[in-house]
């Protein structure tokens, strides 16, 4: 048999050591099976597309991912291929020679994972008889007229009937292990555990469902569940929890939430991390911030045509972004902070500008014609600017050849200032900048829109708090705002995410707002002073935060945390198939230890900075010496440090 050991020694300064031996995976296939596998949702998206690379270094081509296949998804970031393993392409083939449209390729993200995605529609004709079958396995039916559920069946259903295909064509040869993320993957695992299919399997959950619908609160979980017109759904979620023979949740207050609202105590915390990419010197990302940040201005001076009397470089860029549940994810408190925001900003006469934009998908009906033509508006500024600019140019040139300074008020012609006027009339609007960028389908009912009409906010020339909202993820292809979400948050000035219900931030948490112990009133006001306290640094104190914000990713890089997901793989391996797998302790890792880390190439922070919450030194700086935020300001020192920090070398 083969036998698994872990243990883990923390040394001061450093991260975890952990000593392990590797998985035996030339023995073993491993699927990871989601809804939101190249199809973008919200936050499992993120997990699934930023571990893979990891889990390739690890598992090369013994990974696979699963999810549906929608086409245009399919199109834009797939590239079809087969599978690698004769074994996966043979139980594909007995879908697709069954009626069910299976497609296999490689997914168009770092570490190019495997991906096999089923088409739901496609097979939506077996759903009588797939509800039957749940009902038979595990007595919970689904109504009709729920889409979510059972897309969710049809998609659990395939993955089933594939897990069933393949293990029958591996017998004893590999192993399986199979990962099913949420509860829309959870019918997968159900199905397979019922049929008594060979899989050692792990079921992850992000966010309960309840937990979305309830926040907080003593409850009667199936009674609410009852009322809200989702008990069925909350019978799949409870039905894989039980099932899986590993579970785990992506934090601790998550687990606590589980195991009172699915009655299950995980078995692993599986926190969520990032692919963190190194920077060998901290200008490498601050230059990034600068180039990013002025795609972002370059997109305002079109959204704020004719309305551009605030000044750009003094104007900072805040956002929120995520699935769009207005409460959950705190954009009510935003909302209400940022209206209060404006007031003090005006009523202190700051010269500061906030553009704010909530990234948060609704339904739509493209962009608005308005959004659009501030583009093209911006766009013939710059073309008319270039034209002239060339004629100038040319003719300046001619002259100096001819040794002449020629007269500057008669290089250019009539022609040249009515083209130039003509280009500034273009600029004139009798509307106000929108404050959303696409039609809105539910304009009146949306509750973004709703409170924007409330508070006032409309992007009126006295506001120094403008609103942007955008109801659409981010894309570089977009012809409005052409921006991969990390551009565009490496280009913005702070995220803001005072979420009432959050599974796991994946933010740093520079200042907290304590949404627990306080009235939705008080965090609010919480919030305002942050936003307002950030407002009133200088350039080089949002530098100098920037810099630690940078330190602290590697809290969350995926090659220290992919080691939880290491630990659920092998804990499932174990109880699935004992006589093979063994495991010599069973406690599944900590992250106890863990420091601040602080790489050779950052210099002592020469210059006071404003204290983040919860206050950074107990943690980060008791044995270092960077006591910066002791030091005096000197703002005279502020332009040539800017200098510096552009090359690199303070
Ligand atoms: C980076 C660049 C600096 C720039 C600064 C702007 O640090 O290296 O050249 O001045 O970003 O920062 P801000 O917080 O004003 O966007
Ligand atoms: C959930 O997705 P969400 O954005 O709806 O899962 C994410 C990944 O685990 C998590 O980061 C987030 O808190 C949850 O909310």
């Amino acid at each position: 048999p083969l036998t698994r050991s872990f243990s883990m020694t923390s040394l001061s300064g450093v991260l975890p050591q952990w000593e392990e031996e590797d998985l035996p995976v030339d023995q073993l296939l491993l699927f990871e099976v989601a809804w939101e596998v190249t199809n973008k949702v919200g936050g499992i998206y993120t997990v699934i597309q930023t571990k893979a690379k990891v889990t390739v270094d690890e598992w090369g081509e013994n990974y696979y991912l699963m999810g549906p296949y929608l086409e245009h998804n399919f199109r834009t970031q797939v590239e079809a291929c087969e599978p690698p393993h004769p074994a996966v392409r043979d139980a594909m083939d007995a879908l697709i020679h069954s009626g069910c449209q299976v497609f296999c390729g490689r997914w168009l993200i770092e570490g190019s994972p495997c991906v096999i995605l089923f088409d739901v529609g496609s097979a939506a004709w077996n759903l009588d008889r797939w509800r039957g079958d749940l009902w038979e396995s595990c007595n919970i039916g689904l109504p009709d007229h729920d889409q979510e559920a059972n897309n969710a069946l049809i998609l659990g259903s395939l993955v089933a009937w594939f897990f069933k295909e393949l293990t029958d064509r591996l017998g004893d040869a590999l192993n399986v292990v199979a990962h099913f993320h949420e509860w829309q993957a959870g019918v997968g695992l159900i199905l397979a555990r019922a049929r008594k299919i060979p899989v050692a399997t792990v079921f992850t959950t992000h966010a309960t469902l309840l937990g979305r619908y309830l926040c907080a609160g003593n409850f009667d979980i199936d009674r609410e569940a009852g009322e809200r017109q989702i008990y069925h759904l909350y019978c799949l979620e409870r039905a894989a929890v039980h099932c899986a023979h590993v579970f785990t949740t992506v934090s601790h207050i998550t687990a606590v939430e589980a195991q009172h609202i699915l009655h299950r105590k995980p078995d692993v915390i599986t926190p969520n991390g990032l692919n963190v990419k190194k920077f060998s010197a901290m200008h490498e990302f601050q230059n990034l911030h600068c180039s990013n940040k002025a795609r972002i201005q370059e997109f305002v001076r079109g959204h704020f045509y004719g309305h551009l009397d605030f000044n750009l470089e003094k104007t900072l860029f805040f956002f929120i972004a995520g699935r769009y549940e207005f409460t959950n994810k705190g954009a009510d408190i935003f909302l209400e902070a940022l209206s209060r925001l404006n007031y003090m900003l005006r009523v202190h006469k700051d010269d500061v500008t906030v553009v704010v934009f909530f990234i948060m998908p609704a339904k739509t009906n493209n962009f608005n014609v308005e959004s659009l033509k501030g583009q093209a508006i911006r766009k013939q500024l710059w073309d008319t600017a270039q034209a002239v600019k060339e004629k100038f140019g040319g003719k300046l040139y001619e002259a100096l050849l001819k040794g002449e300074i020629p007269e500057m008020n008669s290089i250019l012609d009539r022609d040249d200032f009515t083209i130039m006027k003509r280009a500034i009339y273009a600029t004139q609007r009798h509307t106000l900048p929108p404050v959303t960028t696409h039609n809105m389908l539910d304009d009146s009912n949306d509750p973004i829109l709703s409170n924007v009409r409330r508070i006032g906010l409309f992007n009126a020339r006295s506001d120094r708090v403008k609103i942007i909202f955008h109801p659409e993820f981010l894309s570089s292809t977009s012809p409005l705002l052409p921006m991969d979400y990390e551009e565009f948050v490496r280009g913005c000035n702070l995220g803001v995410f005072p979420s009432y219900y959050e599974p796991w931030g994946y933010t740093p948490g520079i200042y907290v707002v304590d949404r627990r112990y306080r009235s939705a009133d008080e965090s609010c006001s919480q919030l305002t002073q942050f936003m307002f306290g950030f407002c009133q640094q200088s350039r080089r104190q949002r530098i100098i935060q920037r810099n630690r914000t940078e330190r602290l990713s590697d809290l969350l890089d995926w090659r220290f945390l992919g080691r939880f997901y290491v630990h659920a793989r092998l804990l499932a391996l174990s109880h699935a198939f004992p006589d093979k797998f063994k495991m010599d302790h069973a406690a599944p890792p900590k992250a106890e230890g863990f420091r601040y880390p602080r790489p050779y190439s950052v210099p002592p922070s020469p210059t006071a900075s404003v204290h983040s919450t919860p206050h950074h030194s107990d943690v980060e700086d008791d044995d270092d010496d960077d006591d910066d935020d002791h030091q005096p300001y000197d703002e005279d020192e502020e332009a040539e440090r800017d200098r510096l920090n552009i090359r690199g070398a303070p």
